[in-house]
């Protein structure tokens, strides 16, 4: 069984990065942010039952919906919320917004514009550990979608013919934006496609973060001991729309939705921890309330920043060609 503490932590952290998307829902409504933001609210077991099975010096690659792999990896709510505000004491100085959040202190190689982009730097990620014999292991996260692109089928290939230590975690919600996978992909299960490149994959109801955590960890074993990659498929739904802006309803059926909302990943650990006796009502409420306070000080702490300053437009965008793996 799976300690009682860290069952708790992963409750405090899918609690975490939904009251902090709750807040860049509200922000977002009221013009504090520029750009778009896509949202994770259901999606939460994912990222934390992945990272909850990674040690800190591992890394991370991140998508457009990428609050919660970097709140789960352990990133700094008040620079997450500086950054997504674009102010000036946020990860990317202001300058990146809600998708390149990144800290490498971390292991977190970036959240990524680019539907797929990350897997090529996983990989590359993954091929640094294997050269320098780190013994360090990348999740790569990815939606559905990206699957369907010809830089993970490639990425894929090279992986699994040199046993590289990655994990590539399908964030299967279903749906490319409007797009439902029965209308993109042939196949049901995306973890089908781990054959072609002699890997495992693995599919898993991704809105239970102990049965993700339990398969994660299995993966980053094998990884860590020299076995190679698995491709990890999490069956999982975004309770809102695409993005902020974009309600999802027009092309998703409400009783599904409605279903989905019903299997919500924090309910079900709440629950789950409670009838266990782990927990109690009023624990949960204490958990609430401290996040609830956190989060409070990252919304304060970023409306007080400042935003950039014009002349720094043009500086950081380059790394000065230094590595930093
Ligand atoms: C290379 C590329 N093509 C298209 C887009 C536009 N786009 C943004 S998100 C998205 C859908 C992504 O779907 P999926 O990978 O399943 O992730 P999800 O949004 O469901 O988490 C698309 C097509 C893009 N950002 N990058």
């Amino acid at each position: 069984m799976v300690d009682p503490e860290f069952q708790v932590e992963m409750l405090r952290k899918m609690m975490l990065i939904r009251g902090f998307e709750e807040r860049v829902r509200d922000l977002y409504a009221s013009g504090y942010m520029a750009g778009l933001a896509h949202l994770y609210i259901g999606e939460e077991a994912v990222a934390v039952g992945v990272c909850s099975a990674l040690d800190q010096t591992d890394f991370i690659t991140s998508t457009h919906r990428g609050h919660g792999h970097c709140i789960a990896k352990g990133g700094d709510v008040r620079k997450m919320m500086a950054e997504v505000m674009g102010r000036s004491t946020g990860y990317c100085k202001g300058k990146g917004g809600s998708m390149h959040i990144f800290d490498v202190k971390l292991g977190i190689l970036g959240a990524n514009g680019i539907v797929a982009g990350g897997i090529p730097m996983a990989t590359g990620a993954a091929l640094a550990s294997k050269l320098k014999g780190s013994r360090q292991v990348t999740a790569c996260f990815f939606g559905d979608g990206a699957t369907n692109q010809g830089t993970f089928h490639e990425s894929l290939n090279m992986a699994g013919l040199w046993k590289l230590p990655v994990v590539y975690v399908c964030e299967n919600n279903l749906y490319g934006i409007s797009v439902s996978q029965t209308r993109h992909q042939a196949i049901k299960d995306v973890a089908v496609r781990a054959s072609s490149y002699g890997m495992p994959g693995v599919t898993v109801d991704g809105n239970d973060v102990l049965a993700v955590y339990d398969a994660a960890k299995e993966a980053v074993e094998r990884a860590r001991s020299g076995g190679g990659p698995t491709l990890l498929e999490c069956k999982t739904y975004r309770h809102g729309g695409h993005h902020c802006g974009e309600p999802g309803t027009a092309y998703r059926p409400q009783d599904e939705i409605a279903a989905w909302k019903n299997a919500d990943p924090i309910t079900r650990m709440v629950d789950r921890l409670i009838s266990s006796g782990i927990l109690e009502p009023k624990d949960v409420r204490e958990i609430q309330g401290a996040v609830d306070s956190l989060l409070l000080e990252a919304v304060e702490y970023a409306k007080g920043s400042p935003l950039p300053a014009p002349e720094e437009a043009l500086e950081d965008l380059y790394s000065g060609g230094q590595g930093v793996l």
